[in-house]
């Protein structure tokens, strides 16, 4: 008797437990979200919504630039996007980056993140080796909200206080280039996802 409520109570743990480690779709890129370059970066560079060519129907945001000698490209929406935290805590959020159309000089890639006073916070990824991988492949950034700059990373924006002022938001991504040229390239980034890790 004692086993016929201890299993079910366990199977809902594990379940319960699950749930937690995975993390929540938020974004796929399947609504007509309106995107724009980051002002300044090279004039070849483009963000908007394509179709996945491997998968007809499936669509994700896409980032492509040309030749030319910069420090990086990014690609934001015109305006926050969806909710990643509305409460303190260590987040994780994951994204699907397709690779292949990339060369290996870009760096640790960015996601922008925006707060409701219009703070920009990023944080990096190390993508060492990914360039040119065919498929999609799973990029993590980690942020705590207590702790949301370091010393090399930093907040911009009218009102950057250094603190997040909930909610933060989805703005967009960018990728650096190792000694400041790229031979042009693209990047297609989907099903942005997020685990609250800790309070
Ligand atoms: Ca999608
Ligand atoms: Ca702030």
């Amino acid at each position: 008797m004692i086993g016929g409520i201890l299993l079910p109570t366990l199977f809902f743990a594990l379940l319960a437990g699950a749930a937690t480690l995975c993390g929540q779709v938020v974004e796929d890129f399947e609504s007509s979200l309106q995107t724009m370059t980051e002002p300044g970066c090279n004039e070849t560079a483009q963000c908007l919504i394509a179709e996945d060519r491997a998968a007809n129907g499936n669509h994700a945001l896409k980032l492509s630039w040309d030749k030319h000698q910069g420090s990086h490209v990014g690609g934001n929406l015109a305006s926050p996007g969806v909710t990643i935290a509305d409460a303190p805590g260590v987040y994780e959020i994951a994204a699907r980056v397709n690779f292949e159309q990339c060369g290996s000089e870009i760096g640790p890639m960015a996601i922008r993140l925006v707060d409701a006073n219009n703070e920009t916070f990023q944080y990096l990824a190390n993508v060492e080796g990914k360039s040119g991988e065919p498929g999609w492949t799973e990029i993590k950034w980690s942020f705590d909200t207590n702790k949301p700059v370091s010393e090399t990373v930093k907040s911009w924006g009218e009102n950057a206080n250094e603190t997040v002022d909930f909610p933060i938001k989805f703005l967009g991504f960018a990728v650096p280039f190792h000694g400041g040229k790229t031979e042009g390239g693209a990047l297609l980034f989907d099903d942005l996802s997020v685990t609250k890790v800790s309070d």
